[in-house]
């Protein structure tokens, strides 16, 4: 029996893509001299693709293959995919949850820490020899802080465990109180902000949250206020925080993510009080082959007519 064609929209782990690659025949469309001929080619029979988070798929791309039946995503956010005209096509999606939620999780400690007390500005400090010349300064302590967590679902829960251990207190936003914590619930999420600290998001992109974290979220958090973001550089005023860390409305930001990725804003670069990430939360070895391995699980699970392992 010939191997299925497989229309790879974007890259992922390299050993699991080899795995991949090895048991399918797999169209790299990142990679190709001509991608919408190489679609176009495929169209006739292509039942499957796999894309990643930030490639998604679109529902004008969904239409160009008329078998198609699963979109495999190596992530767990769906938001640049067309769920809507997937669900209304019979065509199914899946994405890696869970085995990224503790890397993820780490990763906004770390850019919570880093950005308040300033490590990667401290490492600077010692490379460029300034040290010598007299100290860094004092930081910010996250000891006995207010944390807002934006979206308590896998993600946010484990980051708020975290933080608990750093002895604060911690609330969350969301379009639901969760029965089954005693953090505080904010129905307004700039009521958390006037209340928080810190605010980490932590939600899922898409329609529903997008410039959740608003210019009023922002400004709430205040000239003290530490905002972390390893959700979606949608969910947040991308504008409004730049404007607001320039004019130390805001104090500071750890952020993963950004809107139209790769590109940074030279504004944001510029600033002193921000430490930026790209896009690394779940950039673990373990992590991203766990993440991998769901891609195939889930591709086998289709092959066989099995039920998917993570279906959205
Ligand atoms: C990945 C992510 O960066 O899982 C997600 O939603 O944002 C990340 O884990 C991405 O999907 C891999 O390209």
């Amino acid at each position: 029996m010939s191997k299925p064609n497989i229309l790879v929209m974007g890259p992922m782990y390299q050993p699991k893509l080899d795995e991949l690659e090895a048991a399918y025949t797999c169209h790299r469309v990142w990679t190709a001299d001509d991608p919408a001929g190489l679609i176009a080619r495929l169209a006739p029979d292509c039942e499957i693709v796999v894309t990643n988070g930030g490639r998604g798929l679109k529902a004008d791309e969904m239409k160009q293959l008329p078998k198609l039946k699963l979109v495999a995503c190596f992530g767990v956010g769906v938001d640049a995919i067309d769920l809507a005209h997937a669900k209304a096509n019979g065509i199914a999606v899946t994405n890696t949850p869970d085995v990224l939620t503790e890397d993820v999780a780490d990763m906004a400690l770390a850019l919570l820490l880093g950005t308040v007390r300033r490590i990667p500005q401290g490492d600077r400090f010692v490379r460029e020899g300034r040290w010598l010349k007299g100290g860094m300064g004092i930081t910010m302590s996250l000891q006995r802080k207010r944390v807002g967590v934006v979206g308590l679902g896998r993600i946010g829960r484990a980051i708020a465990k975290r933080c608990a251990a750093f002895n604060t207190d911690i609330g969350y936003f969301g379009p639901n109180p969760k029965s089954d914590v005693d953090y505080t619930y904010f129905k307004d999420i700039v009521a958390l902000a006037q209340w928080a600290d810190v605010l980490i998001a932590a939600c899922p992109g898409g329609p529903a949250t997008y410039r959740v974290v608003s210019r009023a979220a922002l400004q709430a958090l205040g000239p003290d206020g530490v905002f972390v973001n390893i959700a979606r550089g949608s969910v947040v005023d991308q504008t409004a925080m730049i404007e607001l860390l320039a004019s130390g409305a805001l104090g500071s930001a750890g952020l993963d993510v950004f809107d139209d990725e790769p590109r940074v804003p030279a504004e944001l670069i510029a600033l002193q009080n921000v430490v930026l990430h790209p896009h690394q939360a779940s950039a673990t070895h373990p992590t991203r082959a766990a993440m991998g391995q769901l891609v195939l699980d889930n591709l086998a699970a289709f092959v066989a007519g099995r039920a998917l392992v993570t279906p959205v």
